[in-house]
């Protein structure tokens, strides 16, 4: 394959509603899609997910557009490579930067599964079947907000929820929310708001009320202080920010620091590292699902299709599209059915980008 030309599509959706986590507010969705054009005439879609603040991991949109124009266009366009888990090493030189990695490499995949006429999901070694899927929820005002959010995504169809909590909102609503629905899938994401042991009280708590797990208490580089608190309790420990490649996957396991890992594809630099990763983790024994990066309907479509492995039996956190957007930017958009996700059928990924109305900025690369 022989990728001539490159779009780029800077984006600005807006929530339906704003999703506040411990590190803040968000309001509207931003960011890149990026299309590939091969020499042959196949496209390949890919989403640049950074989080417009480096709150979640150190990598930012404004960044990580720059890093993708600067370094990782010039190594694709114009280079011949026969396979798309060959991009991976045509990245390697560079350190980090995962997001800015997988917008280009999952697009690549999409590309070369368009030309191969094949769907993603049969590239990857997966298997088309009804998705399950979760729903994340942001912190909301108080308990009677948060059971109403419960309320609607459980009557949705939602089978597994995930609340996010901080210092001061954790074990309250999460206890309302266990005593209305004593048998829901249920679980905290503290997105490493609390430290080490003055905080152990609350996980203590939180450890009473059968959660499926709790979400990367501490800080990122924290697999020491993830072990000590997982000898402590029964819930599982997931890892969500300390994951970016199978070493800490294998530092996790060899410390026994976590017992699940959200596994994200643009956290760890795109398709071929997340096939690594769910290898080593299963291997490791620890349970793996799909994380999200509230991603538009590119980002989603991808996420689906890497879903059909039979690895990811746990629901992950891969809504519907109107559970963040009015509009998507993509046909067909995805819809939610008896908790269920379908996984667009067509050539590579599935779905057809437009821009609409949302379009702030364009560039092209050739
Ligand atoms: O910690 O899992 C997280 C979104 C952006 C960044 C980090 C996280 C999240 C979510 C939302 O929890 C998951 C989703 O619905 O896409
Ligand atoms: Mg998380």
């Amino acid at each position: 394959m022989n990728i001539i030309r490159i779009e780029q599509y800077d984006l600005c959706v807006p929530f339906l509603r704003p999703f506040q986590t411990s590190y803040g507010q968000t309001t509207t969705k931003e960011a890149s899609i990026y299309v590939l054009h091969d020499e042959s005439g196949a496209i390949g879609l890919g989403e640049l997910d950074a989080l417009v603040h480096p709150d979640y991991i150190e990598e930012y949109l404004a960044t990580a557009r720059e890093t993708v124009a600067q370094y990782f266009i010039p190594r694709l366009l114009h280079h011949d490579w026969q396979h798309p888990s060959d991009i991976e090493q045509l990245f390697a030189d560079v350190q980090g930067n995962w997001m800015a990695k997988s917008a280009l490499e999952t697009a690549a995949w999409d590309c070369y599964a368009r030309s191969q006429q094949q769907p993603l999901y049969s590239l990857l070694g997966g298997v088309k079947r009804p998705i399950p899927v979760g729903i994340s929820l942001g912190i909301q005002a108080d308990s009677i907000h948060l059971l109403k959010r419960v309320e609607e995504a459980v009557s949705n169809g939602y089978t597994r929820i995930k609340v996010k909590i901080k210092p001061g909102y954790d074990y309250q609503p999460l206890k309302a929310i266990r005593t209305a629905y004593p048998t829901l899938t249920l679980m905290a994401d503290a997105n490493s708001a609390y430290q080490g042991t003055n905080d152990w009280q609350v996980f203590e708590q939180l450890d009473t009320l059968q959660l499926a797990m709790i979400e990367q208490p501490f800080g990122v580089r924290d697999f020491v202080g993830h072990a000590q608190l997982q000898q402590a309790l029964k819930t599982p420990i997931c890892l969500d920010e300390s994951i970016r490649s199978v070493e800490d996957v294998q530092t996790a396991a060899a410390l026994n620091s976590c017992q699940a890992i959200n596994l994200k594809i643009p956290r760890v630099g795109g398709l071929t590292a997340a096939l690594a990763i769910l290898k080593a983790a299963n291997d490791a024994d620890m349970l793996v699902w799909l994380g999200g990066m509230y991603e538009l309907g590119v980002g989603r479509a991808c996420n689906l299709h890497f879903s059909a492995r039979s690895e990811l039996t746990f629901p992950g956190d891969l809504s519907a599209s109107n559970r963040y957007f009015q509009s998507d930017v993509v046909t067909p958009t995805a819809k939610l059915s008896h908790g269920t996700l379908t996984i667009p059928g067509k050539a590579g990924i599935g779905v057809s980008f437009e821009p609409k109305e949302w379009q702030t900025n364009y560039r092209v690369f050739s």
